[in-house]
């Protein structure tokens, strides 16, 4: 069913605490967890805890839960002093965008300078 655990899913592994990983927030319904390899001195990935594959099917889903990730997101960045320096939060869309774990994430990215365009 829409949202419900899968069971060969490595962030459904994480919220249910089967995978450890470096969790740096939680709320209800999202996890902020320390990004494996990381791309920056600060990057954490927010993840709704239902499962959806990526950021749209989540929005059209649960508009609520998105607004959760994108606020838990901007408390990461306040947690990690970004909000002066500034910090990107990027949903990986497809593979073809660089999307590797197929549960919708937004990285958080921020401590150095970020370059625009993206690669
Ligand atoms: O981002 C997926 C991200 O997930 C990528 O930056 C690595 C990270 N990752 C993969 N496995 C783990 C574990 N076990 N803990 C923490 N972070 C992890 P994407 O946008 O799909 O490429």
């Amino acid at each position: 069913m829409a949202g419900e655990p899968q069971a060969d899913c490595l962030f459904c592994k994480i919220v249910s605490g089967e995978v450890p990983a470096t969790v740096v927030r939680e709320t209800d319904t999202t996890v902020a967890f320390r990004d494996i390899n990381p791309q920056a001195p600060t990057h954490v990935l927010v993840i709704p805890k239902v499962h959806y594959s990526d950021a749209a099917s989540l929005a059209a889903a649960e508009p609520q839960i998105t607004a959760d990730v994108l606020r838990e997101a901007g408390g990461v960045a306040a947690d990690e002093k970004l909000d002066e320096t500034g910090y990107r939060v990027v949903f990986n869309t497809g593979s073809g965008a660089g999307q590797t774990v197929f549960h919708a994430h937004a990285h958080v990215l921020g401590g150095r300078g970020l370059n625009w365009p993206p690669g």
